[in-house]
């Protein structure tokens, strides 16, 4: 029998009953909670002594959702459309007291309550969109009621949640609390109820108010054609997702159907989403995100405070790091190495606050707020008082090397030293600081100040503690951050090495740089890889090649048709050519380019056929997955779900596809490992099947349990 205490209890405030929800963490309408409000709903009409009810929810939020555990499961009585049904239908006022997030099947619950009040830090919002779902619970068709289809159809597209201020504003809450929550929320019931009262009686007929119930207030009028125009756009901006479509054209149905027939179709849509492969994928990131952060050895470490960090390094990667320290509130230090080189950073870093605050996403004064905060200079001394520094020089090991040497007899013994390299082994970084145990890698992804993944490499000798501090410090910057070790290219670009030596040998054996693009833009990313790597540039990957070839496995396969490009000066974008030619700023497909394909093709003994876009995508997923795989064996990452993170996060790699590890389970692992096994026959050396992925393809285990 479960013992829990139940999440739901009731209290009298005079003749206000209050409806409690005590459901931790974020009290999400579980089948105990729906069940449990809808008998004391029932309770408390039949109740000559209650007069109004007001539902509120003990703990940080409000409720924030339906139970996303429990999808996939019956549904159990009562489901949530119908509790909202009958919180709408109740004959005693109905008031939501909002604190936190009232969010999906919460903020469907507030929208059928008969009054809406919040606390000014409370948000509201229909965020299913991101799970690759809609609100199933009426929120397309009470939404637009309140607050209009075009401000609806932006909130159900988008997911994104409405401050208290904002929704007082447009209708969606009727009061803001300028007290405690409670005791405002009660009187504003006890007012509803006086009101009803009068109206049933009819007396005082000018002061009468009925109930106000969401379904049945007509929808706002709109421009229907404005509304069409802007669902084709967030169609087409979804690339290949449902939800946000499908959520912004039942919302349009509001305004066509009556409440029934509205919540019938919103229910039809729902359940087809919820049955779809799109939604189970991002079901699966929902719950990625929040294992990410868990990493056992550091339960129960503390991290060390952190107010001020330096950054080594002002280009690109610095100045975005500088950039993203500065908005998380961190009083921030910059050094470079020159007095240029320090004023060219001052503006780099002056122009990504400015071009933040022209785009309207932070005002003139954050702005000027947050390069006050910014020391630039050209002296690492500078760094003396910094909790944490962050090196972002050049990526060679012995200028690193020198300035972590340099920064130990700089900053105090205790304070963090993090590397930001790429490929460099962070082992060896460290090995130069004179408590190797304080260094960390943090590894950005570039822009810093906008790519949400952090790479957190531990070296061989990171303490616990400092660990826990690049998480927090992670946390603060609002990155997502996943653990990874140290070996080459850490979980990121190591896979993606592999991606892009199979995209390589894929020319030569008769696919085409753009057929490849638009196989895997067709899956959803939005760039396909050599339209990216033309934008990255290919000089840094080719200056790459030049350094390890001497080192390089000459058993394996090596395509060179890169390094022909680089050597015809064809870097990508930036020179006017790489994979493609660029002529006013437009990508074209260059004959030259595929006449070089077919000549080192032949040289190197291979009879080109056509490859479909399906053979592509299997290639490419099959050879991320094995080098995940080994990855995964090597302990190099904690979980598969944290691969699949550090794609959507880093790569572009597009969510609702839930990542190459969350595909290989959809594929199959069998699947995975025939193609594995066809490259090891066709490639060669570096191809040989990962021992994990054999050992899991034969016992029929998944990479998500
Ligand atoms: C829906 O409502 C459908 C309806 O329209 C129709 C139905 C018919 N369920 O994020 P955190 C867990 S769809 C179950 O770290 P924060 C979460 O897994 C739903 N569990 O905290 C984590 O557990 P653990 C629409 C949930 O403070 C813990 O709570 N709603 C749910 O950073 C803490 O979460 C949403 O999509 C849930 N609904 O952020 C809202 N939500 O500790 C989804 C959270 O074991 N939730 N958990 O890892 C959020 O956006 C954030 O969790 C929130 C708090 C902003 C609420």
């Amino acid at each position: 029998m479960d013992s829990s205490p139940h999440p739901v209890t009731v209290r009298k405030r005079g003749a206000v009953c209050l409806i409690v929800i005590d459901h931790p963490p974020v009290n999400a309408a579980s089948h105990a909670v729906r069940s449990g409000v809808m008998q004391a709903l029932l309770a408390a009409e039949t109740d000559d002594t209650v007069s109004a009810i007001v539902i509120r929810c003990e703990g940080r939020t409000f409720v924030a959702g339906a139970d996303i555990r429990e999808f996939g499961q019956p549904p159990g009585d009562p489901t949530l459309p119908a509790l909202c049904l009958r919180i709408e239908a109740a004959s005693k006022p109905v008031v939501a007291a909002i604190h936190g997030t009232a969010l999906g099947g919460g903020c469907e619950i507030a929208l059928a309550c008969h009054g809406r009040i919040a606390d000014a830090s409370a948000r509201l919002g229909l965020p299913e969109v991101k799970l690759g779902l809609i609100p199933g619970a009426g929120g397309t068709q009470r939404l637009p009621r309140l607050i209009g289809v075009p401000a609806a159809v932006g909130m159900v597209a988008t997911g994104r949640m409405m401050a208290a201020a904002e929704a007082l504003d447009r209708g969606l809450i009727d009061a803001v609390a300028t007290g405690d929550l409670t005791s405002d929320a009660v009187s504003f019931a006890e007012k509803l109820a006086g009101d009803t009262a009068r109206a049933s009686e009819g007396a005082d007929a000018a002061m009468a108010l009925p109930l106000r119930r969401t379904g049945d207030l007509p929808v706002p009028p709109f421009d229907a054609a404005a509304i069409a125009t802007e669902i084709d756009v967030i169609e087409r901006k979804a690339r290949g997702q449902l939800s946000p479509g499908v959520g912004a054209r039942c919302v349009l149905a509001a305004a066509t159907m009556d409440l029934a027939a509205g919540l019938a179709h919103e229910r039809g849509a729902f359940a087809n989403l919820l049955a779809s492969e799109q939604s189970a994928a991002l079901r699966h990131v929902f719950f990625a995100e929040r294992a990410a952060s868990r990493v056992v050895a550091l339960e129960g470490v503390a991290a060390r405070p952190v107010n001020c960090v330096g950054v080594a390094g002002a280009g690109t990667m610095g100045a975005g790091i500088a950039v993203a320290l500065a908005e998380a509130g961190y009083q921030v230090i910059v050094a470079e190495r020159t007095q240029d080189a320090a004023e060219a950073g001052r503006s780099r870093i002056e122009g990504l606050h400015q071009r933040a605050a022209e785009s309207g996403r932070i005002s003139q004064q954050a702005a000027a707020a947050r390069m006050a905060a910014t020391i630039v200079g050209h002296d690492i001394a500078a760094f003396a008082p910094c909790d944490l520094v962050i090196e972002a020089v050049f990526d060679d090991l012995a200028v690193k090397q020198d300035l972590f040497a340099a920064l130990s007899g700089i900053v105090r013994p205790d304070a963090v030293l993090a590397t930001n390299t790429s490929y460099l082994d962070p082992n060896q970084i460290g090995a130069a600081a004179s408590q190797p145990e304080r260094v960390v890698g943090l590894h950005f992804f570039s822009p810093a100040h906008v790519m949400r993944l952090v790479e957190i490499v531990a070296t061989g000798q990171t303490a616990p503690d400092v660990l826990a501090t690049a998480f927090a410090v992670a946390r603060r910057l609002n990155k997502l951050a996943v653990l990874a070790g140290c070996c080459d290219g850490f979980i990121g670009n190591r896979i993606f090495s592999s991606y892009r030596k199979q995209c390589e040998y894929m020319l030569e054996d008769g696919a085409l740089p753009h057929e490849i693009d638009a196989a895997m833009e067709a899956f959803g990313l939005p760039m396909g890889p050599f339209a990216v790597f033309d934008l990255a540039g290919l000089d840094i990957a080719w200056a790459r090649r030049k350094r390890l070839a001497a080192t390089r496995n000459l058993a394996e396969r090596y395509v060179r048709i890169a390094d022909q490009l680089c050597e015809l000066g064809r870097f990508g974008q930036k020179s006017g050519a790489g994979w493609y030619v660029y002529e006013n700023g437009k990508r074209r497909v260059d004959a030259g380019v595929t006449t070089i394909i077919e000549a080192e093709a032949q040289r190197s003994g291979v009879q080109r056929r056509s490859i479909g876009a399906d053979e592509i995508r299997t290639r490419i997923i099959a050879a991320m997955v094995n080098e995940g795989a080994r990855i995964l064996g090597e302990g190099m990452a904690q979980r598969a779900s944290d691969i699949d993170l550090v794609f959507i996060n880093g790569y572009g790699w597009p969510a609702w596809r839930g990542g190459p590890m969350f595909q290989a389970d959809r594929m199959g692992l069998g699947t995975i490992l025939e193609e594995v096994e066809r490259m090891q026959a066709r490639d060669g050396a570096g191809w040989e099947p990962a021992p994990l992925l054999v050992e899991m393809a034969r016992s029929g285990r998944l990479f998500g349990g």
